[in-house]
């Protein structure tokens, strides 16, 4: 391990790269990183960043995301067979369609989502500006795509708007159910719940806390409480552990490991940046349409 984190730090400064790293990625992944966080962060970072190359650990949508908010850099994401099945239950045609029955309403697109789903929409949002962003755009009809679970957590905190939701959701959160919410309650009694609202209604509505990665995080390190049961993926525990030694996390359901982001390894890392590995290519016209709706939400946001 340590002679792939010499090499990888080699191959750093040799190419001028910089590693970021989604917080659901694997620890040895996450250690290796220079940033680390959840996508609306990721996002910032690759705006500014002024490093030539971004490897980005994750999925194909954070990738291309980086891509398109920097166009000029070598952006290569390590696995290519890192997708996101949330991101592959929209179309941009299907977007079309929805556009036509709802002429009146604005497209909210969830970050999980391809570029041509990004171009076709408004504005992109991310689980920790979900509410914001769809708070503060004029139309009182909103479609949110595609993650209908989310659609749902903003829907019940915007009852001013009328949304029109995708019919997506997450495999990975969907898994859990209020029974596991029940068991696991009765195991630990007085743990704090704190889940993801890629995670069912039902779940959400029992948790004592539901919002994105980083603010599960924000709002363990700000919690008097020592127990806590993680409604989300599991790479989330790095972070919380290493920032709280003295508190107790535990994974509301072992099934909490998106296969996706398990691909990514640290050899892969190395792979990458020593044999360019896979490098997202800059298809101009769609990613300048699908950067407007990137943009707009880092405005808003
Ligand atoms: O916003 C993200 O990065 C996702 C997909 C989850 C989260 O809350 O970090």
């Amino acid at each position: 391990m340590t002679e792939w984190r010499r090499e990888i730090d080699r191959l750093k400064k040799d190419r001028n790269a910089v590693i970021l790293a989604h917080n659901y990625q694997l620890e040895e992944v996450q250690a290796v990183a220079d940033y680390v966080g959840d996508s609306f962060y990721l996002s910032k970072i690759a705006a500014k960043v002024a490093a030539e190359v971004i490897v980005f650990c994750g999925v194909r949508f954070m990738a291309e995301t980086a891509k398109i908010l920097s166009p000029d850099k070598t952006v290569l994401l390590p696995e290519v067979a890192a997708g996101c099945p949330l991101a592959d239950t929209i179309t941009a045609q299907d977007i079309e369609r929805l556009k036509q029955q709802h002429a009146d309403a604005a497209v909210v697109c969830y970050i999980n989502s391809s570029a041509q789903v990004k171009a076709a929409s408004d504005v992109c949002c991310t689980s920790a500006n979900a509410v914001k962003i769809a708070g503060s755009l004029p139309n009182k009809k909103l479609i949110f795509v595609p993650d209908k679970n989310l659609g749902d957590y903003i829907a019940k905190r915007l009852p001013e708007k009328e949304f029109v939701l995708g019919e997506g959701c997450c495999p990975t959160h969907a898994q859990v159910t209020p029974d596991h919410v029940e068991k696991m309650r009765a195991r630990y009694p007085g743990a704090q719940l704190l889940v993801h609202p890629e995670c069912c209604p039902e779940v959400t509505g029992q948790a004592d806390f539901a919002g994105s990665t980083s603010a599960i995080i924000h709002s363990a390190e700000s919690s008097a409480a020592q127990v806590f049961l993680i409604g989300t993926e599991i790479g989330v525990l790095f972070a919380l552990k290493a920032s709280q030694p003295h508190k107790q996390f535990i994974l509301l359901h072992e099934g909490l490991v998106c296969p996706d982001m398990k691909k990514t390894n640290i050899q892969s890392v190395y792979n990458a940046l020593a044999n360019n590995c896979h490098e997202i290519m800059n298809d101009k016209a769609l990613f300048d349409k699908a950067r407007q709706s990137i943009s707009r939400m880092l405005e808003l946001a």
